[in-house]
């Protein structure tokens, strides 16, 4: 695994729904809002299921019903290809399920 190219970062990162690249380090973010813990940590089982299954896991954290995300891939000291996949899964697992 490599980090994005610039052309690839052009295409792929507008393309997400509400990550956003950090001002610190190559990895991207989101806050996803649920509409309430059950709905929140039931999301994260499903999303850590699939983390395993792909080897690649979140730096998140959880209060009530609120998860944020970063995800980057450390291997690579940076973003590939591995971090936009889960985050489309993580966005497919959320969809009809948070506030915004
Ligand atoms: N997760 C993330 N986000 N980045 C990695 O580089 C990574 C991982 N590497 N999960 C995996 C595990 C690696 O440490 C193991 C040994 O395969």
């Amino acid at each position: 695994m490599r980090p994005l190219n610039e052309t690839e970062r052009a295409e792929l990162l507008p393309a997400l729904d509400g990550w956003a690249l950090l001002p610190d380090r190559d990895a991207i973010r989101k806050t996803y809002v649920f509409s309430d813990f059950t709905a929140a940590f039931g999301w994260m089982t499903r999303v850590a299921l699939v983390a395993e299954k792909m080897n690649h896991h979140p730096e998140w954290s959880n209060v009530y019903r609120t998860v944020d995300v970063t995800l980057s891939t450390h291997d690579a000291h940076g973003l590939t290809r591995r971090d936009i996949e889960l985050a489309q899964r993580m966005d497919g697992f959320a969809a009809g399920l948070t506030k915004s």
